[in-house]
């Protein structure tokens, strides 16, 4: 990963725009999450994935955590619930999202094979691989893909932000050819622009969850930090020479599309 300086400059200059906006700096005010868990928008599954994993962190005997386990199992549908308090305990807890810092950032992605030329009279070409844009940039997490589309909508309203074009991925330069040498190596790389988000995130678990039974200490949030990518844009580029995911012993040799040197 690597930041430009130019780049940091400019982030920090946004930076304290937006944080300026947030409602956090007013005590008298509770601050708004940018994104909400709870079992009104998803189902009780996902809720109950969360509970367990706090209740895994905050146990002080493994032993406790078996009826809460047999308990998120079941809960697949309303009705196999055993009771009104853990409906309630599902219904009334809640995931929060609350952003807490914001970077311009790059990260390098493969974007082909790797290559090394072994035709002594000849050059020989390599381009990036058939959409590996969509590979690199593909979503696997439900909440990950929602929290995305909620950082999008929500930064497009930052005046700070007016001139970002988030996904902008319409017109990648894949038709960049990288001409590799007699006997060099040669891998082409994606650089995805982003915006790397810092977000808390709060789990806010209702008294009739019983988490104090686990943990006396529990006082009913549970906090931790995790980090969203925003993506903005992409540029494949040409890399010469070894790295970590191209050297002689792997590169291809055959099947490459050749061009006389000028
Ligand atoms: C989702 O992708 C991340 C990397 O982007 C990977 O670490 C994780 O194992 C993947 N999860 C699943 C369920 O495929
Ligand atoms: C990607 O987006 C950033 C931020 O808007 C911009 O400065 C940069 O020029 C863009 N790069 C490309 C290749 O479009
Ligand atoms: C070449 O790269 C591969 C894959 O990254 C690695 O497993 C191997 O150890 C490397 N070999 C040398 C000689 O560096
Ligand atoms: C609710 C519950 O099962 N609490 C138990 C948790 O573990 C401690 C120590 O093993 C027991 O004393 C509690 O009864």
């Amino acid at each position: 990963m690597r930041v430009h300086l130019f780049r940091l400059v400019v982030i920090f200059r946004v930076l304290a725009l937006v944080f300026a906006n947030l409602p956090s700096h007013n005590p008298l005010k509770e601050e708004i999450p940018i994104f909400k868990i709870t079992a009104k928008t998803h189902d009780r599954n996902t809720i109950s994935d969360f509970l367990q994993q706090v209740a895994n962190k905050i146990t002080n005997s493994p032993t406790n955590l078996s009826k809460f386990k047999a308990w998120s199992t079941s809960s697949n549908n309303g009705a196999s619930l055993n009771n009104d308090a853990e409906k309630q305990c599902l219904e009334d807890s809640s995931i929060k999202y609350y952003i807490r810092s914001l970077t311009l950032t790059d990260q390098i992605y493969d974007a082909s094979e790797c290559r090394i030329n072994m035709n002594p009279r000849m050059q020989s070409i390599i381009q990036p691989t058939y959409n590996v844009h969509n590979l690199i940039l593909r979503e696997n997490d439900t909440i990950q893909t929602q929290l995305k589309y909620v950082l999008v909508d929500e930064f497009n309203r930052y005046e700070q932000f007016k001139d970002y074009k988030f996904n902008d991925f319409e017109n990648l330069n894949y038709d960049i050819t990288c001409l590799i040498d007699y006997q060099q190596l040669m891998q082409v790389e994606f650089r995805e622009t982003l915006i790397e988000v810092g977000l808390e995130r709060r789990v806010e678990i209702d008294n009739s969850c019983e988490f104090n039974k686990l943990n006396l200490q529990f006082t009913g949030t549970a906090i931790d930090y995790v980090t969203s990518h925003v993506p903005l844009n992409g540029t494949f580029f040409c890399r010469k020479g070894r790295s970590s995911t191209c050297n002689r012993s792997i590169a291809e040799s055959k099947n490459a599309r050749y061009k006389l040197p000028d």
